[in-house]
């Protein structure tokens, strides 16, 4: 741990009341100068401090700084195995997971930003990442798997945020098909998986599986202002979540072909038994909303009485039905 680190955790341990400069001093065995120093550079990252002279430093209510020790003490002994690299800012963490694989880098792996200069959404969307609110993370995994199983693995990252929030909060987060997390109606999360493909055997050697978690943005921009919505915990980290967002990604991740996770991707789903429209060769369909199937695609009734299985793509249903 870094002395920020260090400074920080006594702070944090400390979360409700006032703790002297000279305390934390004392007890890290480092001067009063080093102390200070130390909350001028947790102050700088972004973390707010408060501090009364006669009675020294209280984190601020929302104050919430990554560190990457906190993460692995909070995570189980498979997601401990995950190499973890902890990013101040990136472009985004697909794209870092991305250079890495491509020096390379062979083990799997977890990918974590304060803040995203260029997050992607599909499509070339983009995705709103301010630094401090939100959670960004990209896991690498190195599978054999079939491209068309790499797919599910959307699905499985989908699941293992609601499980991660249900575990931690009263929250009942709902799945809008196929990527995005939906807290009242609401988007909080949403997921990006990309394949590293061999060319020559067809098959996915490695998914980056990015998912953005507004934990506590507030100033959307105006586009998204109606739509997005943020987690808004108190007194729950953002290293807890990750965690537990990575258990339980780990642990699906670990027997994709046990598909129980489906039932509850099913049990979660904003859109099963709703209408819906969606776009078939750039013509506008309408259809019912009927199941979604083990892997993960959207089986449909249409108007004239067919079903179809959407495997990708982009649905839209009315929220308010
Ligand atoms: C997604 O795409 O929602 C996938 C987002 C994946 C983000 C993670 S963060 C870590 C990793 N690194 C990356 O660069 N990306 C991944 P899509 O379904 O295409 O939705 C994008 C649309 O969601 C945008 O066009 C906006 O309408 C809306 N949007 C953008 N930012 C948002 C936010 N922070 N919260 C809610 N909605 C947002």
């Amino acid at each position: 741990m870094t002395l920020k680190e260090k400074v920080y955790e006594k702070l944090e341990n400390n979360r409700d009341d006032y703790i002297s400069g000279q305390l934390i001093a004392e007890e890290l065995g480092i001067s009063r100068n080093a102390v200070w120093k130390a909350i001028k550079r947790i102050r700088k990252d972004g973390c707010k401090i408060d501090s009364v002279s006669s009675k020294g430093y209280r984190l601020a209510k929302n104050a919430d700084i990554l560190s990457e020790d906190k993460i692995r003490k909070n995570m189980n002994e498979r997601s401990r195995k995950l190499s973890l690299k902890v990013l101040d800012t990136v472009d985004s963490t697909n794209n870092e997971a991305k250079r890495m694989i491509s020096d390379g880098f062979a083990s799997d792996a977890l990918i974590i930003s304060n803040e995203q200069t260029g997050g992607r959404g599909r499509l070339g969307r983009n995705f709103y990442s301010p630094k401090n609110t939100g959670i960004y993370m990209s896991f690498i995994i190195h599978t054999d798997l079939k491209l068309s199983d790499a797919v599910s693995v959307t699905t499985a990252a989908a699941v293992a945020v609601v499980r991660a929030i249900e575990k931690l909060t009263l929250i009942k987060p709902m799945i809008k098909w196929v990527n995005d997390v939906f807290i009242n109606n609401k988007k909080a999360c949403g997921i990006l998986t990309e394949a590293v493909t061999d060319f020559e055997t067809g098959s996915a050697q490695s998914v980056i599986i990015g998912i953005g978690i507004n934990i506590s943005t507030e100033d959307f921009p105006e586009e998204i202002s109606e739509s997005a919505t943020s987690l808004n915990l108190q007194g729950i980290s953002r290293n807890t979540i990750i965690a537990a967002v990575s258990d339980e990604l780990t642990e699906i991740c670990s027997d994709l072909n046990d598909k129980s996770y489906i039932d509850d991707y099913r049990k979660h789903s904003l859109i099963i038994g709703k209408e819906i429209d969606f776009y078939r060769n750039n013509v506008k369909m309408h259809a019912s909303a009927e199941d979604i199937d083990n892997n993960g695609g959207l089986i449909v009734k249409l108007p004239n009485g067919e079903t179809e299985t959407l495997n990708s793509g982009e649905v839209t249903v009315r929220l308010s039905d």
